[in-house]
């Protein structure tokens, strides 16, 4: 593999879960296979895990992380074609890709959205502005419109705890105060639809995924009915798609409580807003598995690198 920069890239995500959860029982395997090889980490966003998780996965391959707050730190970076540079920003992609690439054998980018140009954003403007002008791998740390290391990390803790051989998993829509991005919905999506698990959606009406992520799984706009019988709920804010970016609804009653939630597993890639998404008793309970499925992010960002480096 080259890079990894959507879902799309995991060939087959059986394999992948069981490569990751061998990683996850002997992580420092393959200190070697990273030695003096650099892995750039470059945030245009805020980051807990994925700063920290991807940092650890490359460590624990013997690779040596360095990170950027680009948006903070570096000079504003321009990403159109033949721009006239007289405004804000100081010098191109062109010349900063082509840089950084001499300095890292991996680049490793987080950019989201503007959720204000819904073409710029499904055009992934910064994320293909990188594979396009860096001469090495690059990895998606999320995108304008995917998350494909969570949607790794959380297949592979469904795959931990399921206790069925084809579960239930539904991705429940909650409120939030902000407009948030689409990209963990739709990585995550993209992923059950690649495993064997009874998968669909609910969200308020307004608020469907883009269709071309949906395909077939079904959305139901009753959340009650969608949540009957469920093994695992994943849940997640994201604004809508169809008056894209807009905050259309923040209707309390679509908050996860414990009475909702029954014997089901609680997921969510964090941050999680309490008692707005999902109430403190689901996420001091047994039933929250939010803590485990971050521990995964180390090994799905793991098993990324350790295919990039065995590839390069
Ligand atoms: C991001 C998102 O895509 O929804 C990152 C999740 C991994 N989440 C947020 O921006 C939450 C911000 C907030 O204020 O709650």
């Amino acid at each position: 593999m080259k890079h990894y920069t959507s879902i799309h890239d995991i060939d087959d995500i059986n394999s992948w879960i069981e490569d990751a959860k061998a990683l996850k029982k002997d992580p420092l395997k393959h200190l070697e296979l990273g030695r003096n090889k650099t892995l750039g980490l470059l945030f245009f966003n805020s980051s807990l895990r994925t700063r920290l998780s991807t940092q650890k996965a490359a460590l624990n391959l013997g690779m040596n992380p360095i990170v950027m707050n680009v948006s903070g730190d570096a000079w504003g970076i321009e990403f159109g074609d033949g721009t006239v540079m007289n405004g804000n920003t100081a010098e191109h992609i062109k010349e900063a890709a082509a840089v950084i690439s001499q300095y890292c054998d991996v680049i490793a980018v987080r950019a989201f959205p503007t959720l204000t140009d819904k073409a710029k954003d499904e055009s992934e403007e910064v994320l293909n502005a990188f594979k396009k002008y860096a001469s090495v791998p690059l990895v998606n740390m999320e995108s304008a419109t995917g998350h494909p290391l969570q949607a790794l990390t959380d297949a592979i803790t469904i795959s931990e705890y399921k206790k069925k051989d084809r579960p239930k998993v539904v991705l429940s829509w909650a409120p939030h105060i902000k407009a948030l991005p689409h990209a963990v919905a739709n990585s995550f999506t993209q992923a059950m639809q690649k495993m064997d698990v009874d998968f669909v959606i609910t969200n308020p009406k307004g608020y469907n995924l883009s269709p071309d992520i949906v395909g077939d799984t079904p959305v139901i706009h009753n959340q009650e009915e969608a949540l009957k019988d469920a093994d695992f709920v994943y849940v997640k804010n994201w604004s809508s798609y169809e008056d894209y970016g807009k905050v259309v609804n923040t209707d309390p009653n679509w908050m996860i409580t414990k009475e909702k939630i029954g014997d089901a597993k609680f997921m969510h890639c964090l941050p999680v807003r309490r008692n707005v998404i999902v109430e403190d008793a689901v996420l001091d309970s047994d039933s929250s598995i939010v803590i485990q499925q971050a521990n995964n992010r180390t090994y799905a960002a793991q098993l990324v690198l350790k295919k990039i480096l065995e590839n390069a």
